[in-house]
């Protein structure tokens, strides 16, 4: 390649998220604010390519977030198209699992210099001269179960190569969306993997090709948490790509856990939320929190956090002191993991039945390799059922936090002081 090229990568957009759960516990504002997030997010990507000059906008993937994408969701992605278009920057989209081509999708224009890839792999040129070649293809319909990319080959004179492609790299054998792996995106002789479905940003190799997920660009729940963006990606004369992150979130999911030994007032409690609170909004660089805090340890605010009605007053607390504000932070769930006060060591003493309970769970908890096999033994039928497992797919259980909630509810159980 002659000359540099640079573009943005980005994927998973999902327009128009609906927020389900927090929308009926929010106020108004954020709730708009949070259907707003993804379009604002999308807005703020062609604001960047804009300032960075850049020759494309590459996203691989999950434009909308449902297959019976919302007109409205149609007309704003266009409307950003046609901002690039306005500035000579071309646009480049394929379609992924969420988006697939068999949903509704409104006639409508899109502008000349968009390339939407169809159900087949297609190729496109990238620049006045041909500089790079884009390759991409979209889902026909929601489940892709074969690897796509055999069937993309550079050609020799394709300049920089590029793959645009919605796709599971190395996870597990039964994966529904178009599973590959690195050796597979290696011998097509593609250049740059610009890849999506996977929410959290990755690179998995740099170059010779380099493969990427640039992650969502909108948290959308509690999972997902911090800044989410797309890469800016600079290519040089030698072909070598420069990859940076450029965070476009707009609101942040954070999750902080508080543990409960030292607080030893209601007061102590509150106040330890509220720094907490105040802190994830003072690093959250300006943008909007949705914070879940989660409490932890063994202390005598345990009785207060388990009559009714308490967590839903912290949480109400630390609302409407910073739900107001503006970037905004709003709790949208307080999770309660602590224990009552006991002498544990002197219980576990005990030639009783509570001893031994906790001398075994002692046990478990030193060595995790019989760790993860109690648990899995007493998860097995749930792992197994033909219903629930698709929701385990992938997820190993946390072996040592199901253990330790599982001590703390025979401990308040058996000493009846829940
Ligand atoms: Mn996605």
């Amino acid at each position: 390649m002659s000359e540099t090229l640079r573009f943005v990568h980005a994927a998973d957009l999902h327009l128009d998220s609906p927020f389900q759960g927090i929308k009926n516990t929010a106020p108004e504002h954020i709730a708009s604010e949070l259907r707003e997030a993804t379009f604002r997010a999308y807005d703020g990507i062609i604001d960047l390519c804009i300032e960075r000059g850049v020759q494309a906008l590459l996203i691989a993937g999950d434009v909308f977030d449902s297959a019976d994408r919302s007109l409205n969701a149609q007309l704003r992605f266009i409307q950003g198209l046609e901002r690039l278009h306005v500035s000579g920057i071309q646009s480049f989209v394929c379609h992924g699992n969420h988006d697939p081509m068999d949903g509704w999708t409104a006639r409508l224009a899109f502008p000349e210099s968009c390339h939407r890839f169809g159900p087949e792999i297609g190729a496109a040129p990238l620049g006045p001269d041909g500089q790079a070649t884009v390759y991409g293809i979209s889902y026909p319909q929601r489940n892709v179960v074969h690897d796509l990319t055999p069937d993309f080959q550079r050609r020799a004179n394709d300049g920089f190569a590029i793959g645009l492609l919605h796709a599971n790299v190395g996870l597990t054998a039964h994966e529904s969306y178009a599973p590959c792996s690195l050796e597979s995106l290696t011998r097509t002789g593609i250049d740059y993997w610009a890849l999506g479905h996977v929410h959290n940003r990755a690179i998995l190799n740099r170059s010779n090709p380099a493969v990427v997920y640039p992650g969502n660009t909108q948290g959308r729940h509690p999972n997902e948490t911090g800044a989410r963006g797309v890469y800016v990606v600079d290519v040089d004369t030698n072909d070598h790509p420069a990859i940076d992150f450029v965070p476009v979130s707009t609101v942040r999911w954070e999750t902080a856990g508080i543990c409960i030994s030292e607080l030893h007032t209601e007061q102590d409690l509150i106040d330890s939320l509220a720094n907490v609170a105040e802190g994830l909004l003072h690093n959250s660089d300006r943008c909007s929190v949705v914070c879940r805090v989660e409490l932890t340890g063994r202390g005598p605010q345990h009785t207060t956090l388990r009559r009714d009605g308490t967590l839903d007053a912290l949480r109400s607390e630390i609302n409407n002191h910073l739900s107001a504000r503006s970037p905004f932070l709003w709790c949208e769930r307080i999770v309660d993991r602590t224990g009552p006060e006991i002498d544990r060591a002197e219980r576990r003493q005990a030639e009783d039945f509570l001893g031994d309970v906790l001398k075994m769970i002692d046990e478990l908890q030193a060595d995790p390799e019989e760790r993860a096999e109690f648990i899995q033994t007493a998860l097995g039928p749930l792992y197994s059922h033909s219903r629930a497992r698709q929701y385990f797919e992938g997820h190993d259980p946390d072996a040592a936090g199901l253990l330790a909630n599982a001590e703390n509810r025979i401990l308040a159980r058996m000493l009846e002081i829940a």
